[in-house]
């Protein structure tokens, strides 16, 4: 809950525990100033796993939910935020914003613009960025994109000549009261902010299909036109034989994060710290 959980002082740390119960598509964000935090970056995808991974009969095989009707052979998140750059001169040297003048100019997926949106991941001209944001796959494989809004608009986004099928949201399987299927088809999907979305669609024939914000302002780079909220679905040719196709990214692959335990301060015990 913003301003009423746990603060972490500069130059502390702060573990926390917590018990995933539900498979789907979470975020995580700061809960401390969130309004200055989270557009300074403080922001993450989370991604909690269906037990059903763990049974013998579908061991190997991907779902996004407890039902094997969500199977999917890759994933990619699509992780939307925006930026006003002004506030982000006036934090560095330490000046006052009034948050009621947020006016973002650049839109982010996985916190890129286009055209580094299609850049690989790692890129070396983005050592800041390293997330890809393209989408790749090959004829009909069946793709799942989970959507995560974190930004503080709502964001339409499309894939030009690729519907999809809305499975998930909130991370809740779209399900009727009696546990009937209510998944269903979108040509353009509409995300309140702080809203995820999981859907899926069948790679169709190699080709390039733009995904993009259909709010077209959001298709530039601070007025500068083509760029933001914009990537691309690239469906590729399976070479013959298909043991020769290149790996391609099978589901969201995690930097090497890095390892931060309970550190004692100066003059202080791990023991009077909590730390476990
Ligand atoms: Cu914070």
């Amino acid at each position: 809950m913003p301003e009423a959980s746990i603060s972490v002082p500069v130059g502390r740390d702060f573990v926390y525990y917590y018990k995933p119960l539900n498979p789907g598509t979470y975020l995580y964000h700061c809960h401390f100033e969130p309004v200055e935090h989270i557009q300074m970056g403080m922001v993450g995808p989370l991604v909690v796993r269906p037990l059903l991974e763990k049974e013998p009969l579908y061991r190997g095989r991907r779902f996004a939910y407890n039902d094997p009707a969500t199977e999917f052979r890759r994933e990619y998140l699509i992780f939307l935020t925006e930026l006003d750059a002004h506030p982000h001169h006036l934090v560095a040297s330490v000046q006052e914003f009034d948050w009621t003048e947020y006016r973002p100019e650049y839109w982010l997926i996985n916190g890129r613009s286009y055209p580094d949106t299609v850049k690989p991941a790692d890129d070396p001209s983005l050592p800041t960025q390293p997330y890809a944001a393209g989408i790749l796959a090959y004829p009909e494989e069946k793709v799942l994109l989970r959507f995560v809004n974190v930004g503080y608009q709502q964001h339409s986004i499309q894939i030009l000549g690729i519907p999809l099928k809305v499975i998930g949201q909130d991370a809740t399987p779209v399900r009727g009261l009696g546990g009937e299927d209510l998944s269903y088809w979108k040509d353009t999907l509409y995300f309140a902010a702080g809203q995820t979305v999981d859907a899926v669609f069948t790679a169709p024939e190699p080709g390039i299909y733009p995904l993009y914000n259909r709010n077209y302002h959001k298709n530039t780079n601070a007025g500068t036109s083509f760029g933001g909220m914009v990537s691309e679905v690239q469906v590729l040719r399976r070479p013959y034989p298909a043991s020769l196709s290149p790996e391609l990214p099978t589901a969201i692959t995690p930097l090497p994060c890095i390892k931060v335990g309970p550190r004692a301060l100066p003059g202080e015990s791990r023991s009077e710290r909590g730390a476990t």
